[in-house]
């Protein structure tokens, strides 16, 4: 063995801006990258030019970003994907569907569902700023959902093939909005459900022990990464239990004192509200 054993030798740009464009090809076709596939060994921070790589193709096609959202926030998802460190993934409008909203399965690959806390940045925060307050800029809390789709065959991945398909993201659905002086975060129950049936269930002390606490450390990232979180931006804090597969049919989180948010899986393309979105 020698020193240099190990340690990472630099992934030419041509190679991360192939592997933004595989990923972002298979979400477009609904089509996972296979584990046969040849994949570069990516260091984090590669990973994370990968992602920016991914939704700057995302932007020139249109869409439009609209927040952050932090993964591996709790003990219940890092286990589920055998990882075990937080990070960052970023959302847009064309990710973002309506409370109660269908949601086209046959878009997606293999998708599932997370209950979260959303937060809404009633200010621009200048994460160059040390001394930055993301919290006291914090307008709104709202229960959410996430849906998410790895681009990878069996929900597989590792820690930078994961960030590098920006943390999975497929859409997400934000509840009503709330105060953030007039709710209680710290430990009220979430649960996810299908109709009537309890899929999973938490607390909102899974995550990092009271969901403003991913405040602080998404400052951190957003920093290292260069992210921005304009005026407007929604903030998803992470789910607070495994997520479980999408099927069809209504789905809803609920947290304790923040409400009800609703989504509607559908097969095939999802027609006028109501048609197939109302049972
Ligand atoms: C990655 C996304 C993790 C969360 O809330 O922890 C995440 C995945 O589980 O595929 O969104
Ligand atoms: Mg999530």
């Amino acid at each position: 063995m020698n020193a240099a054993e190990g340690r990472h030798v630099k992934t030419p740009g041509t190679v991360v801006a192939q592997v933004a464009e595989l990923l972002d090809t298979a979400q477009q076709s609904a089509t996972p990258v296979g584990t046969a596939t040849p994949w570069p060994q990516l260091d984090l921070d590669e990973a994370y030019a990968s992602q920016a790589a991914l939704i700057a193709r995302r932007l020139a096609r249109g869409e439009r970003g609209v927040g952050l959202k932090l993964g591996f926030t709790s003990e219940a998802k890092m286990r589920q994907m055998g990882v075990d460190e937080l990070i960052v993934g970023q959302l847009t409008d064309g990710m973002q569907a309506a409370d109660g909203a269908a949601i086209d399965l046959s878009a997606l690959i293999h998708p599932r569902v997370e209950p979260e806390v959303a937060f809404l940045v009633g200010a621009d925060v200048d994460l160059a700023d040390p001394d930055v307050d993301l919290e006291a800029a914090i307008t709104g809390v709202a229960p959410g959902l996430e849906i998410i789709d790895s681009r990878y065959d069996g929900f597989q991945f590792d820690l930078p093939r994961v960030v590098a398909d920006n943390t999975s993201a497929a859409k997400f659905v934000i509840g009503p909005w709330h105060a953030p002086d007039e709710v209680d975060l710290d430990d009220v129950p979430v649960i996810l459900r299908a109709g009537d049936e309890v899929l999973a269930e938490g607390t909102t002390a899974a995550i990092l022990g009271h969901p403003l606490r991913t405040l602080p450390r998404l400052v951190a990232l957003g920093r290292r990464l260069g992210l921005q979180l304009p005026a407007g931006s929604v903030v998803l804090a992470g789910a607070a239990t495994e997520a479980v597969p999408l099927r069809p049919g209504p789905v809803n989180a609920e947290v304790a004192g923040l409400g009800t948010v609703r989504a509607v899986g559908v097969q095939g393309s999802a027609g006028p509200l109501g048609e197939g979105g109302g049972r």
